[in-house]
């Protein structure tokens, strides 16, 4: 889509704003905006929430679904939510970090446990982590409603990344949060935030050298093809907040607000599963390719990447606060207690 039929698209979305706009028949339309292309975790996520939606309220509520490269970016969409022109959006952690610091918690590396079920948990709707982040997404003008969890974060370069010193000088795209660059100085690499619709162009063109993404993404946005390894480190998980214009919460009615509520507890049961069998099923078809190497870290190796991260915790409470560090606990608390099923899923 050009920049000129975005901005129509804006336009009319800011002329119709807010609160649910009047559909089909005098159905309520939810607008819910992606970051994310057709087929990936977050439109998986989205059609089965319109498809729960939409049938619990017997048509009253239609979802209308934007998927990225309608509205523009990550930084685009969650404005286009704190304004009321969209009433649903998801935000990642990796972009949200400037509006939210507290946020960031979710891009340090090996804040997580390695299990994914666990970090699922940990980040359920009803949980601690939530209950903190919150209020700090209220004071920023949205309303948090749920955190997903997309897959494990894997590195693409042109070689495996298997020691730190592996990263030295290396020109890895970030998402904008600003923590992610200072992970990756840790590292001894030389980080570049970008938005996400230039990171193929980018590493097409060799202005970039690396990148991080789940697995899903990195096949639907084609970076294997110009890419030649792919190293799984388990570092860290890829977490999307989905969040809604608060006055559009606050506005709904009782039937209105039983529907969200059972599609998003429904989704919560559903998300580890949908992005695990996307994640496995994308890398298998990657590998099949037979071009691409990939490469999982042992625990040894993740190591020496753990022990260079741990002095960026301190960087997160410095620009996080108190908030920051109850966050922090708040995971460390939730993840002691998640039950462990299966340290390995497949995947990444
Ligand atoms: O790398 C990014 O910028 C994006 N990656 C994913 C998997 N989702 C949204 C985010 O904007």
């Amino acid at each position: 889509m050009t920049i000129r039929a975005v901005s129509g698209v804006l336009l009319a979305l800011a002329l119709a704003a807010c609160g649910g706009d009047s559909g089909p028949g005098g159905a309520t339309a939810w607008r819910f905006a992606l970051e994310e292309i057709a087929g990936s975790v977050q439109d998986r996520y989205a059609q089965r929430f319109k498809e729960l939606v939409e049938s619990a309220s017997d048509g009253a509520v239609t979802v209308e679904i934007y998927p990225y490269g309608a509205l523009g970016t990550s930084a685009q969409l969650t404005e286009l939510t704190q304004t009321g022109a969209v009433e649903l959006a998801f935000a990642s952690a990796g972009h949200l970090g400037s509006v939210i610091p507290e946020v960031q918690a979710f891009v340090l590396h090996f804040a997580f446990s390695d299990d994914d079920a666990a970090n699922a948990h940990a980040l359920r709707r009803d949980g601690r982590v939530a209950g903190v982040l919150e209020p700090a997404y209220r004071e920023r003008g949205l309303a948090l409603l749920d955190l997903v969890p997309e897959g494990w974060m894997a590195w693409t370069a042109q070689k495996p990344l298997r020691r730190p010193q592996d990263f030295r000088g290396l020109k890895i795209r970030t998402m904008v949060s600003p923590l992610l660059v200072e992970a990756y100085k840790a590292y001894g690499a030389n980080p570049t935030p970008m938005p996400y619709g230039e990171v193929y162009g980018a590493l097409q063109l060799g202005m970039i050298d690396a990148q991080e993404n789940p697995v899903f993404a990195i096949q639907e946005m084609k970076f294997h093809e110009v890419q030649k390894a792919l190293t799984c480190a388990r570092h860290l998980p890829f977490v999307a907040s989905l969040v809604a214009n608060p006055r559009f919460v606050d506005d709904l009615d009782t039937p209105q607000r039983a529907v969200l509520e059972e599609a998003l507890d429904a989704l919560q049961q559903e998300t580890l599963e949908m992005a695990r069998s996307l994640n496995a099923e994308r890398l298998a078809a990657m590998q099949a390719d037979g071009a691409l190497d990939v490469v999982h870290l042992d625990d040894t190796q993740r190591e020496a990447f753990r022990e260079l991260a741990a002095p960026v915790r301190e960087r997160y409470l410095a620009r996080a606060g108190k908030r920051g560090a109850q966050v922090l606990d708040a995971l460390a608390a939730e993840l002691a207690e998640a039950p462990r099923a299966d340290a390995h899923g497949p995947g990444c």
